[in-house]
């Protein structure tokens, strides 16, 4: 609690796209250019696959070699055990921590699985997404729902070979997204091309970053969007707690014995069943105070 005033100066910027994509080459490329800029940077992952492969921590260490021997950043894999929520909580406790240590950009990655980029996008200024070229130009592993969070999106390894269909592959979906986004809205998400292992582009991919932001500020949108995440972030502790309450509550347990009985036997329906649940957990908590 007595971190909060000195935190939330940071930005903080999500990160997401498949695995394989290049996340972590970006960090690391982006990473170290940030901070021969004078930055400190942060970098959290929220991985809720990590508890199975716990060698991707290892590869990701060994591709963001450079960053991680500074003192200049911090790198922290994700947490491996617990549930989404629980992983997103201990995310945004660390956010604020470094915040406060003086890290004053903050990079959440997370793999394209749904759940964990709704959590990431939720935490964040700016959600970036990356992409690929696949065969025949298509692009490959994007999701309408994820470009509905992106606020910039690049499609990565346009290098060599895959440069051109990289520049083709953006150029529709720049088109496309025009359609997914209302034209009234004070930021078109620009859909960028770069290489994070050679590096080109990726300076451009950060420009654009810091655009984002200062559109947020101009609209007068960017303390609305954090006022809100706030806001989303009380409730679902606030549900949170709830559920783990009624799930260790005592009454609750017993009645449950009861009440699946005599549903199994036809005697109950649900709806009257979940009645006597909640009764039972409302007398047990007004019994405690
Ligand atoms: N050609 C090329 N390969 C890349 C690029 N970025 C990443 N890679 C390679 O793609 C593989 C996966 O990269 P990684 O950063 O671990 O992806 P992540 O799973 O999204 O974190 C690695 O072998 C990288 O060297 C790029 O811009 N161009
Ligand atoms: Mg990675």
């Amino acid at each position: 609690m007595k971190l909060l005033p000195f935190s939330g100066k940071a930005m903080r910027v999500g990160l997401t796209g498949v695995p394989g994509v290049g996340k972590s080459t970006t960090i690391e490329t982006l990473g170290m250019h940030l901070i021969e800029q004078g930055h400190r940077v942060a970098v959290l992952a929220i991985d809720p696959s990590s508890t199975k492969s716990r060698g991707s921590i290892l590869g990701d260490k060994t591709r963001m070699a450079n960053l991680s021997a500074r003192d200049e950043a911090f790198i922290r894999p994700s947490p491996s055990a617990g549930t989404l929520g629980g992983v997103a909580k201990a995310t945004r406790e660390a956010m604020v921590v470094l915040e406060a240590a003086g890290f004053d950009i903050v990079i959440v990655e997370t793999v394209g699985v749904g759940q964990s980029e709704v959590a990431v996008a939720q935490m964040v200024d700016t959600f970036a997404f990356l992409a690929l070229a696949g065969a025949g130009d298509q692009l490959q592993g994007i999701k309408k729902g994820v470009l509905e969070m992106a606020d910039v999106i690049t499609i990565n390894k346009a290098d060599g070979q895959n440069l051109r269909p990289a520049k083709r592959a953006a150029r529709d979906l720049a088109t496309a997204m025009k359609m997914v986004r209302q034209p009234d809205q004070i930021w078109t998400p620009p859909v960028l091309t770069m290489s994070a292992l050679e590096g080109d582009g990726v300076e451009k991919f950060w420009n654009a970053i810091e655009d984002h932001v200062k559109a947020m500020h101009e609209a007068k949108l960017f303390d609305e969007r954090r006022a809100g995440q706030q806001i989303k972030w009380m409730w679902s502790m606030v549900h949170e707690t709830l559920l783990q309450r009624l799930n260790t509550n005592e009454a609750v347990q017993e009645e449950s014995t009861l009440v699946e009985k005599q549903l199994r036997s036809g005697q109950l329906t649900p709806t009257l069943a979940a009645e006597r649940i909640m009764n039972a957990f409302d007398q047990s908590r007004g019994a405690d105070n």
